[in-house]
């Protein structure tokens, strides 16, 4: 695998991975029943035309970092899975607009995800592991969470707020691209949460701002800036191949390393902003 260019990498980001959440037209989401769960209005409806965005990872590094008040000059913030905000203000800041989270999540966590205040501010968005470029029907059939009923009865008891699913062709659109642009074979498994947050936020924002994806000079083995709990697998890897996403990360930022090191900083462009 050659190295491309940034500008190329960003065009191939750009041009093949094709971020869209589940609509009615898809497959057998076409039911009179899913009409009813699934939003009405696109993402891009909902959000509008967004400018300078956050994406703010769950890093442990995030601590003590006082990012805060940086993080919500953004026009729109995007967190992930359980990441509160509430008592974490001074490190993380206390806007969310978007909450991308797993479907184990969803799933294993129910009781939680149904009952939690944390989940009802901002747009939801749900996603899943699917088999490698499987048919929207074979993941419908076999997701690796089955998330759908716990999905329709969030739906149920918050109607108001917007809550959509990634259509999974993504994660394997964008897993090509980080395959691709390696030197080493990378385990089939879908990128993580981060890397998907951080290329939704491009196809719908200006600018991007990551915060601790790639690790500052307070990198640590605490996994969570919300937890006590210590494993390297949280930066590294494990499943998912975080390596490879931070490294790519690292290729297209536009930012300097300076801003790396003290604010755990990375500036992608949105891909409007591309031009190929
Ligand atoms: O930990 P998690 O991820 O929720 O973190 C969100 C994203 O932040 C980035 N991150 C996190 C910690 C760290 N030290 N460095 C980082 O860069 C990663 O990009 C990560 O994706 C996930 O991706 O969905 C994940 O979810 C958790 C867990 O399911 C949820 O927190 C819900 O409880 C997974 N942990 C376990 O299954 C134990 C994790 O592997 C991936």
């Amino acid at each position: 695998a050659a190295k491309l260019s940034p500008e190329k990498l960003l065009c191939q980001l750009r041009d093949r991975v094709n971020v869209t959440m589940i609509q009615g037209s898809d497959g057998p989401f076409g039911t009179s029943e899913w009409q009813q769960y699934l939003p009405g209005k696109s993402l891009n409806e909902t959000v509008g035309r967004l400018g300078r965005c956050a994406v703010v990872s769950s890093a442990g590094s995030l601590k003590s970092s006082h990012l805060g008040q940086e993080i919500d000059s953004h026009d729109a913030i995007l967190r992930f899975n359980g990441a509160p905000t509430k008592g974490f203000q001074e490190d993380v800041g206390q806007k969310t607009t978007i909450r991308l989270v797993n479907s184990q999540l969803v799933t294993v966590e129910e009781q939680q995800f149904l009952r939690e205040a944390l989940y009802n501010t901002g747009i939801l968005i749900v996603w899943d592991p699917a088999p490698y470029h499987a048919e929207i029907h074979e993941w419908y059939r076999k997701p690796d969470y089955n998330f759908f009923e716990s999905y329709k009865l969030y739906r149920t008891t918050h109607p108001e707020q917007p809550f959509y699913i990634l259509n999974p062709k993504m994660q394997w659109q964008l897993w090509d691209i980080l395959q691709e642009n390696s030197l080493e074979h990378i385990q089939p498994n879908p990128p993580s949460s981060g890397m998907l947050g951080i290329v939704i936020m491009m196809t719908v924002c200006d600018e991007v701002d990551v915060y601790e994806f790639l690790p500052s000079k307070r990198q640590t083995d605490i996994c969570h800036y919300y937890q006590k709990f210590h494993d390297r697998a949280c930066t590294m890897g494990a499943y998912h191949p975080l390596l490879f996403e931070k490294n790519l990360v690292k290729q297209i930022n536009q930012g300097t390393d300076e801003d790396i090191y003290t604010h755990g900083k990375v500036t992608l462009p949105g891909f409007r902003n591309v031009h190929c």
